[in-house]
């Protein structure tokens, strides 16, 4: 049990359900080292929502929000973390919710349709009746009502080939990456490099304060190469301060 009081809770409890999840079987074993790869940039970031993801994540909900058939893809990771925030978020824009597994099992994808059952959602993709072209057969399966049909998906936690696909089908490809540097980070068209619990959080809210006239106002001037590059600076910034303290204060007495 972590006590509430620890100076890390947020971040560990993250990781307890990440564990909790691979117990259960929903989790892959490479959700564990992709976990990790997610904490070290949360790191460098600063664990905090910072302005480009906010901005990312307002333009992500406009063009859900504006979207004929928008879907939620959802994989292990994203089950373990946030099923039932990734629900309300679903319903506040009126997408619906496919499971898309990297790597696919039938064990796995029925874990995960019964997780969202039990919060009180029906998903997709327990019976594919379509292929993403140009990827490999068993991530590419999924179904006409949902990906396929698609002209908005968001992938959080993703990988590149599947994010090139999309777009190559010519859909509009929103992700959450914490790694601004990731092949999806660089390949979506909007990408919001934050934790994936806080930036649906923060999404929840913004749907249910925008409306239609707003949406497409904000999507007439985001970049997400601005976007990409101010998270960069951001991290640089951060590190170059953080070093700085530690030089003005060595010499001193530990
Ligand atoms: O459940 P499956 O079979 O579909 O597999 C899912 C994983 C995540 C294992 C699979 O898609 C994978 O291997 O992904 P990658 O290539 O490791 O990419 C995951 C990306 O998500 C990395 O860039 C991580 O930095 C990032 N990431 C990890 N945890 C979080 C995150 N981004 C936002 N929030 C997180 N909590």
């Amino acid at each position: 049990m972590i006590p509430k009081s620890h100076p890390r809770y947020e971040s560990l409890m993250k990781r307890e359900k990440i564990i909790e999840g691979f117990k259960k079987g929903i989790v892959a074993y490479a959700g564990l080292i992709a976990h990790g790869r997610g904490e070290t940039f949360d790191y460098l970031i600063g664990e905090r929502s910072e302005d480009f993801a906010l901005e990312a994540e307002e333009a992500a909900v406009a063009k859900m929000l504006l979207a004929k058939n928008a879907v939620i893809s959802v994989n292990g990771n994203v089950t373990a973390l946030a099923a039932k925030e990734v629900i309300e978020l679903a319903d506040s824009v009126g997408a619906k919710i496919e499971v898309n597994l990297f790597y696919r099992s039938e064990d796995r994808i029925r874990k995960i349709v019964e997780e969202f059952k039990t919060l009180g959602k029906d998903i997709l993709g327990a019976n594919p009746d379509a292929i993403i072209p140009n990827l490999e057969h068993s991530r590419a399966l999924c179904t006409k009502e949902g990906i396929y049909s698609a002209d908005v998906v968001l992938v959080p936690l993703e990988d590149g080939d599947r994010t090139k696909a999309l777009r190559d089908m010519g859909k509009f490809v929103i992700t959450i990456d914490l790694n601004p540097l990731s092949r999806t980070a660089q390949t979506a068209h909007i990408t919001i490099v934050d934790e994936l619990t806080r930036a649906v959080k923060n999404m929840i809210k913004m749907a249910q304060n925008m409306n239609i006239d707003e949406a497409r106002n904000i999507l007439k001037w985001y970049d997400n190469h601005a976007i990409l590059a101010k998270s960069l600076e951001h991290i640089n910034r951060r590190l170059e301060n953080l070093s700085r303290q530690l030089q003005s204060s060595s010499g001193l007495k530990t």
